[in-house]
């Protein structure tokens, strides 16, 4: 049979093989931003995760023609008003210094003040469809980071039922509990032939 080709339209690694380790029974040839190099990038002008999550993969779609998949995610704090969510990636330069700065604003608030929750909005986007997902999962802020697994906050983020944080889960593991893996899992199921 003839399989179609699906674009995993992120620039972030970890991103990339979260999807291709959750997706890896559905029908489709995965091609990555990796075989399309030189594409100029979206803008991410939208105001919430699932706007920007249209825009990025509408965007890569009309570019390649490809149907396409893009995620846009990102942590919200409730002592700091949901901050950074959207804008969670341009929090700071690199993984390092957006969890320094995370800790700096948090300092000072205690064990019971540093609620959070990561959410992902996952757009699939092709001439005949436009699939929708969204998921979040909840936890907390630690002080210190623990774990060298996942990317971006994984180490400072506690995950009670497990009492560890997503960076000292395996990606399997993570997979199973985190925002991006139940987004995955509700568009998995959307599209199964
Ligand atoms: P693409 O737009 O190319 O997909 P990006 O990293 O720029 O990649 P976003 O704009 O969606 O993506 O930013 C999401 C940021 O939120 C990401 O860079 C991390 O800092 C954070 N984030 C999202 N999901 C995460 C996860 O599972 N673990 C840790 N941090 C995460």
């Amino acid at each position: 049979m003839n399989r179609s080709r699906l674009l995993l339209a992120t620039s972030n690694k970890g991103k990339l093989e979260e999807f291709r380790s959750a997706l890896v029974s559905l029908p489709f040839d995965f091609a990555s931003l990796q075989d399309f190099r030189g594409l100029p990038p979206p803008s991410e002008d939208g105001t919430t995760f699932r706007e920007n999550a249209r825009l990025k993969a509408q965007h890569y779609s009309q570019l390649t023609g490809l149907p396409t998949l893009a995620d846009d995610s990102g942590l919200c704090v409730d002592a700091l008003g949901g901050a950074p969510g959207i804008y969670s990636k341009r929090y700071a330069a690199t993984d390092a210094e957006r969890i320094q700065r995370l800790l700096r604003e948090l300092k000072g608030f205690g064990e019971h003040e540093r609620s959070a929750r990561f959410v992902c909005a996952l757009c699939f986007f092709s001439p005949e469809q436009i699939l929708e997902v969204e998921a979040t999962v909840e936890g907390k802020i630690i002080k210190e980071p623990r774990g060298t697994s996942g990317f971006g906050y994984d180490p400072i983020f506690w995950y009670p039922p497990l009492g560890r944080t997503f960076g000292e889960l395996s990606r399997k593991e993570k997979n199973l509990i985190s925002h991006r893996g139940k987004a995955l899992a509700k568009l998995h199921e959307a599209l199964q032939p």
